[in-house]
């Protein structure tokens, strides 16, 4: 086999996590598996007390991957306004025994949400394939670990911290300065041995935006869709309750719909996307039905 130059490599629209390639010539799916006791919408319900069930965890991914998720997000820290803090030690404790037994059994990508540098060694370590930082690599340590582990990296931003984020956020132009951000952390990610085409990026929607800052950088969505893959995460957030009074539980068609909005806008921006959801199967139907009814456009 002879070596692909870089400058056709790229147009294959595929990205390198470890061991595995994930496909991305059609939006990617990334189910959330949330081991947080305490989440708005989804905590606790695998835990059996206030002990976490590994058979329940292992079952929930058993079915996200039936349902046709292709990446398993795993994260053991709550990010909602106002959650309690979690320490490394804690953060490890809860991660790696589930992350160690979802690699070690099913045959899939796995992303793993933190911040911290010692949970990224060690998820690397543990085989995970991809980081996803809601912190854009910020904290101690932590550009290192990513570079170090070799694996693709997810840029989310954010403005201030979980605890303040949503006190009172304020742009000038979104759009404009979540890019400016995005493209500032990437060369910085670059300058500490990340490769480009290893980055994925996001604008983070809900952290540290009012609902008008949601709704303008999801309509400026394409804008960040030059040069990287897209991360979007919107599934069930609260934007989509402001938009139609719904409680959490109640906001699977908002979530959808703008999953295939956003499938959609990055399509046409010849992009590529990966879309972190808690409603596997639903989401992966429409985008089915979306493909076939696109072909021979
Ligand atoms: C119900 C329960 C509704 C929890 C919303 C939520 C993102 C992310 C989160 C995102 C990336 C969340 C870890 C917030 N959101 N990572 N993580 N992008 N890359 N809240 O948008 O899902 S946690």
């Amino acid at each position: 086999m002879t070596q692909l130059k870089s400058s056709v490599r790229n147009l294959i629209p595929q990205l390198k996590c470890g061991s595995k390639l994930l496909d991305l010539s059609r939006p990617a799916v990334m189910g959330i598996l949330n081991i947080t006791p305490d989440s708005f919408s989804d905590g606790g319900q695998l835990y059996s007390g206030d002990q976490l069930d590994q058979s329940k965890t292992l079952f929930a991914v058993e079915a996200m991957l039936a349902e046709g998720a292709d990446i398993i997000d795993i994260g053991g820290e709550s990010t909602r306004p106002g959650a309690q803090p979690v320490s490394e030690e804690q953060e490890l404790q809860r991660v790696m025994p589930i992350l160690e037994a979802v690699a070690n059994r099913f045959d899939t990508i796995i992303s793993v949400d933190t911040s911290t540098a010692k949970v990224m060694s060690a998820a690397a370590a543990a085989g995970a394939h991809i980081i996803n930082d809601v912190r854009a690599l910020s904290r101690e340590g932590a550009m290192q670990a990513a570079a170090d582990s070799g694996l693709p990296v997810c840029l989310m931003h954010m403005q201030n911290q979980p605890d303040s984020m949503q006190h009172n956020p304020q742009y000038d132009d979104v759009v404009s300065e979540v890019k400016k951000f995005l493209e500032q952390r990437k060369k910085d990610c670059m300058a500490a041995g990340i490769m480009a085409d290893q980055l994925i990026l996001d604008p983070g929607f809900g952290f540290g935006k009012t609902l008008a800052h949601n709704m303008a950088l999801f309509n400026g969505l394409e804008q960040m869709a030059v040069g990287s893959p897209v991360l979007v995460g919107v599934s069930r957030k609260t934007m989509i309750g402001q938009l139609f009074d719904a409680d959490v539980n109640n906001r699977l068609l908002g979530s959808v719909t703008m999953a295939l909005l956003a499938a959609q806008k990055i399509a046409a921006a010849q992009g590529s996307l990966i879309l972190r959801v808690h409603d596997v199967k639903e989401t992966v139907q429409t985008l089915r039905v979306w493909q076939q009814c696109r072909k021979g456009n």
